[in-house]
């Protein structure tokens, strides 16, 4: 079992170890939290990023968080929304990769963002049913803070917390 907090905010704020960024294939930023992580951290980060070859859908890599308070930022990469039974697997891995990083480079502490359901568009309630259930299933001491950018985001995932 993992603990999970839901929260409305700003990922960049988020105070602890990790904060998990929703990226895209290049990591080398984009627009919505993506972007908003990038111009956070400043510069460095693109430099870094630029040496990491880049990230499979489904996968998940860890940078330094440079002007961000939090230690780390692992970038992980949602699938695009295709109405099919393979997006609900790679999104699950973004979760399962991201909180295997989090343990391994000694974490307690890391915030989810709502991958997918942005730009990529994956289905809110969806989604967050497959967040929910893969962070709570995963074993570890980890408390995950899911940070919601909009209520009605934030609503979707309280909806399946509080089932
Ligand atoms: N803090 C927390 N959540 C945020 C923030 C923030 N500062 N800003 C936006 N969100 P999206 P995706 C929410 O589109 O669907 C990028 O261009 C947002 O409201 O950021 O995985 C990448 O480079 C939404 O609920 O990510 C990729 O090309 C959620 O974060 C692509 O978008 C995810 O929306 C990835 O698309």
């Amino acid at each position: 079992m993992t603990a999970i907090e839901l929260k409305l905010g700003d990922i960049t704020k988020f105070n602890g170890d990790a904060i998990v960024n929703a990226a895209n294939e290049s990591l080398m930023g984009g627009g919505g939290v993506d972007g908003a992580i990038h111009y956070a951290a400043g510069p460095e980060l693109n430099n870094e990023c630029a040496r990491l070859n880049g990230c499979r859908t489904g996968e998940a890599k860890i940078t330094a968080a440079y002007r961000l308070p939090a230690k780390y930022i692992i970038h992980t990469v949602g699938p695009v929304w295709h109405a099919q039974p393979s997006d609900a697997k790679k999104l699950k891995s973004c979760y399962v990769n991201s909180l295997r990083l989090a343990i391994q480079n000694d974490c307690k502490t890391v915030a989810f963002p709502s991958i997918s359901t942005g730009a990529y568009g994956y289905p809110v309630s969806a989604a967050a049913r497959i967040a929910i259930t893969t962070i709570q299933n995963y074993p570890s001491n980890l408390i995950a803070t899911i940070i919601c950018y909009d209520r009605k985001t934030f609503q979707a995932y309280q909806a399946i917390l509080n089932r």
